[in-house]
């Protein structure tokens, strides 16, 4: 029996949240062309992994389901990119992103490769299936095909000059230009990229599913079912494609690096289309997880009272919300997502993540150069999470959440409650007989938390949890602050050990609640409150009237969280501004031009350059490009119209030193005779800067020679 009695607090207020018993919770599969990214982790591990711990807290059945997603045109890309074989690159980057999951900490109950025996089994299955019972339609089309190559092109193996903005370095898929997506077959002479011939147009029979015979399911339960519980952005996307008109999609591909069509057509390489099998590999890594652990899979996918969630970026949503659901629903016997809690997208310093550009915050690295920080990254990719619009990561951000949330409202406030404890008990909870009026109410105040975080994270509302979470800090921060201990122990010793007593409870709170969204820091102040080896369990934190007991011998304190200083910050910031300069030079190099045909000696001597000095600059009326130039030339002045308008401002330029062609024929722009010519080039970062003396100070009409 307890000494006091408080009152016990329902699991959760909001009984139409309740949750059931068992969860198949599935992660995006991500590709094997590349590390992990702090986009990935924003928009989909950071948030499954809490959601799956949570519910593991609340002691569900749970399967979180991942792997890596190995076929498709990616890994042949970058295999042709880094001269190596497919198999070298999926190898590569498989061993590296589960590496990296692990050491974050994210707890995939498995994780699967869609390169194993049993997913190729899977996938093929469900394709003969789905053939056997008539549900797909076969189409011909005209493909492009390499006849030096021997082979169809996939659409990233095209390029040409884009139909709308004549941009000639169009892909087949898409202009990376004017953002056009397009069709290979779209594209004004197309090249293509495996041997740079000019491809042909060849018939190719393929495979369609086509989800126009799908458009009455998806409406009644997209449109009608989900209409409240989805996110806005998810179902604003289904319905606009529902909305669209759904066409046939091809599920087959001639491409040679996939899982083969079971049925093969002669002469041709035809492969499953990777989001075809991809999402499949979820079924065939529960499969792999089940078996490990002697367990069915079968209810995880087929029981009705089996909640699944898929969690995705946004541009995965037509694959998980449209396309998949209907190859579910066409095999028949298997449950459909519930939730789809895909997010938008993360940006890092005000730019989009990019895994060709280097443009990202790669975990590996991460966990290298702030080793032992894998909370701080999870807490500031949670508090910034892109849930409901794209946000922006920036180091400033994440180290002023480390610094001044971590820091200075968690780690403090459990650093004093146990530094406290140690010098007034000797580390161990104090006995109290009863409690002043002030020290129940918080008390039952803490009980409430439990369920604001529940609450939160049962909608899927991860930023607002841990909110919650930080609030629970900020509560016991302030209730230690105002009670001042420090000032009366000496006076009030009765007081002060029922503070003690009650601001520990709060750190025990702290413990369990933020196991979920911190899950290193939980393991710690679990460790210091002695608590490795008698867990306690989520739902007493609203249950149990005293959480830390007393007579509790508190291990020795340890630092939560330490500061992150200014320079580690500058470091990374320079990183990037590397990256920045090193695309840029990469860029220019691309677009240096060829050295023109050898000139003589004369030709040569014909050429008058002269320092001049702008004396005056303006726009030139209805041309948005040219400016209108008086160069003073010493002995003369000139007119000089330059296509410069859009990067200069004219009173930026007036007084500036150039160097002018001085003997170039004269020529009439809009009406206004140009006599002469400046000279400019291009900086790495593809501004225009004037060609000149490197001092400033020489004479004009200075000749150069
Ligand atoms: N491999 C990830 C992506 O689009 C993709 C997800 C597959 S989930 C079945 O970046
Ligand atoms: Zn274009």
């Amino acid at each position: 029996m307890s000494i006091f009695e408080l009152p016990i607090k329902d699991e959760l207020k909001d009984t139409s949240m309740k949750l059931k018993n068992r969860y198949t919770i599935t992660a995006a599969l991500p590709y094997t062309n590349g590390p992990i990214h702090i986009g990935h982790l924003a928009g989909v591990y950071v948030p499954a992994d809490i959601f799956s711990r949570y519910l593991r807290q609340k002691d569900k059945d749970v399967a979180f389901i991942c792997g890596s997603d190995e076929h498709g045109v990616a890994i042949p890309m970058r295999a042709k990119k880094e001269g190596k074989e497919p198999q070298a690159i999926i190898d590569t980057y498989d061993k590296m992103i589960r590496e990296s999951f692990e050491r974050f900490g994210i707890t995939f109950d498995n994780y699967s490769r869609t390169s194993r025996a049993i997913h190729h089994e899977t996938a093929s299955e469900f394709f003969k299936e789905l053939h056997e019972k008539g549900v797909f339609e076969e189409q011909v089309s005209e493909q492009l095909y390499d006849e030096q190559a021997q082979q169809f092109l996939a659409d990233r193996f095209v390029t040409g000059t884009c139909p709308k903005c004549e941009s000639p370095e169009a892909y087949g898929d898409q202009c990376e230009k004017c953002g056009t997506s397009l069709n290979a077959t779209d594209l004004i002479n197309p090249t293509s990229t495996l041997s740079g011939s000019k491809p042909s147009l060849k018939k190719t029979k393929h495979w369609f599913l086509p989800l126009n015979n799908f458009e009455g399911f998806l409406k009644d339960w997209i449109l009608e079912e989900h209409k409240e519980d989805w996110k806005p952005n998810v179902y604003g996307q289904c319905k606009s494609w529902i909305d669209d008109g759904l066409k046939p999609r091809a599920v087959t591909r001639d491409l040679d690096w996939g899982i083969p069509v079971p049925a093969q057509y002669e002469g041709t390489q035809k492969v499953l289309y990777v989001w075809f099998e991809a999402p499949i590999g979820y079924i065939s890594s529960t499969k792999e997880w089940a078996e490990r652990e002697g367990k069915d899979w079968q209810p995880y996918w087929k029981d009705e009272k089996t909640e699944l969630v898929h969690f995705i970026g946004k541009d995965n949503i037509v694959f998980h919300c449209i396309i998949f659901p209907s190859i579910l629903k066409a095999k028949g016997d298997y449950i459909l997502p519930t939730q789809v809690p895909a997010n938008e997208f993360l940006n890092l310093e005000g730019q989009k993540l990019s895994t060709s550009k280097n443009w990202a915050v790669w975990l590996h690295e991460y966990l290298e150069e702030f080793e032992g920080m894998q909370d701080v990254l999870r807490y500031a990719l949670t508090a910034n999470a892109p849930e409901t619009k794209d946000n922006d990561f920036t180091w400033k951000d994440f180290q002023a959440r480390n610094n001044n949330e971590l820091v200075a409202i968690f780690g403090n406030f459990v650093n004093r409650v146990v530094v406290l404890m140690h010098k007034y008990y000797d580390g161990s909870v104090p006995e109290v007989q009863e409690l002043n009026a002030h020290e129940l109410e918080i008390l039952a105040q803490l009980k409430d938390f439990p369920s604001k975080i529940e609450s939160s994270l049962n909608r899927y509302r991860f930023r607002e949890a841990l909110g919650e979470l930080m609030n629970l800090a900020r509560f016991g921060n302030k209730y230690l602050a105002d009670a001042e201990p420090w000032k009366r122990i000496k006076t009030e010793p009765d007081q002060v050990a029922q503070i003690m007593y009650t601001a520990i409870q709060i750190v025990g709170a702290l413990a369990v609640l933020s196991e979920p969204f911190l899950p290193f820091t939980s393991a710690k102040l679990k460790g210091i409150l002695g608590l490795e080896h008698t867990q306690i369990h989520w739902n007493e934190v609203a249950q149990e009237s005293q959480l830390i007991k007393s007579g509790t011998r508190l291990n020795e304190n340890q630092l939560l969280f330490r500061k992150i200083e200014d320079s580690e910050i500058e470091k990374q910031l320079e990183k990037l501004n590397n990256t920045k300069l090193e695309n840029a030079s990469e860029q220019n190099q691309t677009a240096i031009a060829e050295i023109k045909p050898t000139i003589k000696f004369d030709d040569f001597s014909k050429l008058d350059l002269r320092v001049g000095h702008i004396i005056s600059a303006e726009k030139m009326p209805k041309a948005d490009k040219l400016l209108v130039l008086q160069v003073d030339l010493g002995i003369e002045k000139r007119t000089v119209v330059s296509g410069i308008a859009q990067h200069f401002e004219p009173s930026e330029i007036v007084g500036k030193q150039v160097t002018l062609v001085a003997n170039l024929a004269p020529r009439k722009l809009r009406g206004v005779e140009s006599q002469g010519m400046i000279l400019m080039t291009e900086n790495a970062k593809g501004e225009l800067v004037f060609v000149n003396p490197d001092q400033d100070d020489i004479p004009a009409g200075s000749d150069i020679t």
